[in-house]
């Protein structure tokens, strides 16, 4: 079982996952969708009353990039548990397929409870013997390379060696652009700084349909009460940031693209915060499900 009192453990979050498959097997898959750099199983799930596959639209959901940013795995199970285990919520499941995985990053997310609290990359070798760890969200082949990322191995926002350089991120775009097509909603999960960012994030220019984003984006955002959110275009919010997933994820189609930067100011939630952040969010996902059940395959 899971809770919202306390972060969690990869083991933790991978048997509530386990958990729920085995417990409503007509409604969630668990799909292994290949092994991190120290040999974690990359999972995430599929939740859906479908009875023909990949007929429907579909939202994406991710969490845990960035190993620090420990609110964004417990939001994604949250989302979950919201959708999988509460009946008022059943009406999420009428023609929408869920693709949520929390942990894109587990080995970083480890070493985070376990070393380092404020790691952000992932835990592969470098050219450089002192500096581990590739950015995620530096590492995608669209505008790899550019603005606000680095070749130096020692930066926080290293690129990697060459674009897809980390097997978590090549598994995660093989998943995505197998679903590419079903796929209409894709949110990546981030903290902190309470936005909802709209790409192009490599250069300061906006996707044909970016009305329609903001449009939707601040529906959603008006749902939020107790914590307030900006609404914008990544690089007017925030800053650049060249070969990021969002990024990739609008190159190869996806029609509504956005990056959430969750509460609040610093990477450091305390636990007693789990709760009120994650509840003030969920109203915002029926928001999004009710403009994408209306979308064609
Ligand atoms: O820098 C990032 O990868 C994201 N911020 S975080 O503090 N969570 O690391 C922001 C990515 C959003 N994209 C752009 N700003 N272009
Ligand atoms: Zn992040």
């Amino acid at each position: 079982k899971m809770d919202w009192t306390s972060y969690h453990r990869l083991d933790d979050i991978y048997g509530y996952l386990n958990y729920l498959a085995a417990t409503y097997p007509n409604l969630v898959e668990l799909i292994n969708i290949g092994t991190s750099y120290e040999n974690r199983t990359l999972y995430l799930v599929r939740i859906s009353n479908a009875t023909a596959p990949d007929t429907q639209p579909a939202v994406w959901i991710d969490g845990g990039f960035h190993a620090r940013e420990w609110i964004s795995p417990a939001l994604a199970t949250y989302i979950i548990q919201q959708i999988v285990e509460e009946p008022a919520n059943a009406k999420l499941l009428n023609n929408i397929d869920w693709y949520i995985m929390p942990v894109v990053n587990p080995d970083g997310y480890e070493y985070s409870h376990v070393k380092s609290r404020l790691w952000r990359k992932t835990r592969s070798k470098t050219s450089s013997a002192r500096c581990i760890g590739v950015d995620p969200n530096r590492n995608f082949d669209f505008k790899w390379g550019g603005a606000g990322s680095s070749s130096n191995p020692c930066s926080e926002v290293f690129k990697g060696s060459k674009a897809y350089s980390e097997v978590e991120t090549l598994a995660y775009s093989k998943f995505i652009t197998s679903k590419s097509n079903q796929i209409k909603l894709y949110l990546s999960l981030h903290s902190c700084g309470q936005k909802l960012l709209i790409p192009w994030g490599y250069n300061r220019e906006y996707p044909s349909n970016f009305d329609d984003m903001m449009t939707l984006g601040k529906c959603a955002a008006f749902k939020f009460k107790l914590f307030k959110y900006g609404v914008g275009n990544k690089v007017d919010l925030l800053y650049r940031a060249a070969g990021n997933a969002a990024d990739w994820a609008k190159s190869i189609g996806i029609e509504y693209v956005y990056t959430v930067e969750l509460p609040t100011t610093s990477f450091i939630v305390p636990a007693y915060n789990i709760l009120p952040i994650v509840q003030d969010f969920f109203p915002a996902i029926d928001v999004f499900a009710t403009k994408i059940a209306t979308l064609k395959v």
